[in-house]
């Protein structure tokens, strides 16, 4: 493989696909149920925003993980085995991984993947710093497609690490490929470390996506801000009001963005006309049930080794083996 040493860290360029904003944004609102993707959230205000989202009493999920992680990193580090291979799948900002390095021999490796360039070398480059006795590779990739990882001498295990319930974005469908796609990229025996939200009452679920602070609305509405900064567009955020709830049937909660008002909007050239009480589908985040999670598993590849889940049934955190 051919990777380029920045100092600090290698990184490997598999140049990614990297969708079309522009055209992607257009395709969804030309739909007639209109729907934009999750991802178009994360610019630099919608990346702190969702970092106020996880420190809100009523976002359960990351304190929960954080915690699990924090509470059975031993059994964990001894589940890797020597010499691992830590893989992140969609690395971000993330700080859990920290909770990981800090607790690791120096015979570790950890490799990161994320298809934007700029945020992950800087991401990584910054971890380096804090922790320089650990061998860093930042693999500018597209985790949703499969990726053959690099082979690095003397590691005996790789475990792949997704945490934050991110498959939760993911349909039903995508989950799984998106499982068997990290599976072809393991090998037999190889580890994965999956954090996955947990179905529940709506009376906990509803308010973690609807807070009284109006974070989550904020965030939500962002989307339509971006949008207007990125793409010459002319949306009134203040016409649409942030809509979410539990759809107990599909077993995930939805995020819409509902317009107040009969209404038009431009993006250059091409016209979007809402009713009043219209909706664009912008999120949704899958729940599951334990048994739908064993199946997830097996269906790809995979045998739950360890399952470790709050007291309160919250949230889980799960490590996998791949048959
Ligand atoms: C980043 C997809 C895990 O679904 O809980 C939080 C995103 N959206 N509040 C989630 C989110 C609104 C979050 N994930």
């Amino acid at each position: 493989m051919n990777y380029q040493d920045l100092g600090n860290i290698k990184l490997l360029d598999m140049k990614p696909v990297i969708s079309n904003m522009k055209a992607d944004i257009i395709a969804g609102l030309s739909k007639k149920n209109k729907q934009l993707s999750p991802k178009y959230f994360y610019d630099k205000k919608g990346s702190e925003l969702f970092d106020e989202i996880c420190t809100l009493d009523e976002y359960y999920p990351t304190r929960t993980e954080t915690s699990l992680l924090n509470q059975h990193i031993h059994e964990i580090i001894n589940l890797m085995g020597d010499r691992p291979v830590f893989v992140e799948f969609g690395s971000g900002a993330s700080e859990k991984i920290k909770i990981i390095l800090s607790h690791v021999s120096e015979n570790t490796h950890y490799a990161a993947i994320d298809i934007s360039k700029k945020f992950l070398i800087e991401s990584t480059q910054q971890l380096a710093k804090e922790f320089p006795y650990i061998d860093i590779m930042a693999i500018c990739a597209d985790f949703t497609k499969e990726i053959t990882l690099p082979e690095i001498e003397d590691y005996q295990t790789s475990v792949a690490f997704f945490p934050g319930s991110t498959i939760g974005n993911f349909e039903r469908n995508e989950a799984l490929s998106f499982m068997q796609n990290v599976r072809k990229s393991l090998r037999k025996s190889d580890g994965f470390l999956i954090g996955i939200d947990l179905h529940k009452d709506k009376k906990i679920l509803e308010p973690a996506y609807d807070d009284s602070r109006g974070i989550t609305a904020q965030f939500n509405l962002n989307i339509l801000n971006r949008i207007n900064n990125e793409l010459n567009a002319n949306f009134n955020p203040d016409a649409f009001k942030h809509l979410s709830f539990y759809n107990e049937r599909m077993y995930r909660i939805e995020m819409h963005l509902e317009s107040l008002v009969d209404q038009s909007v431009r993006i250059e050239n091409h016209r979007f006309d809402f009713a009043k009480g219209e909706r664009i589908h912008t999120e949704s985040s899958n729940k599951y049930t334990i048994d739908q999670m064993k199946i997830l598993f097996n269906n790809s590849g995979f045998e739950l080794v360890e399952q470790w889940i709050d007291k309160d049934s919250l949230f889980s955190v799960n490590y996998l083996q791949a048959t």
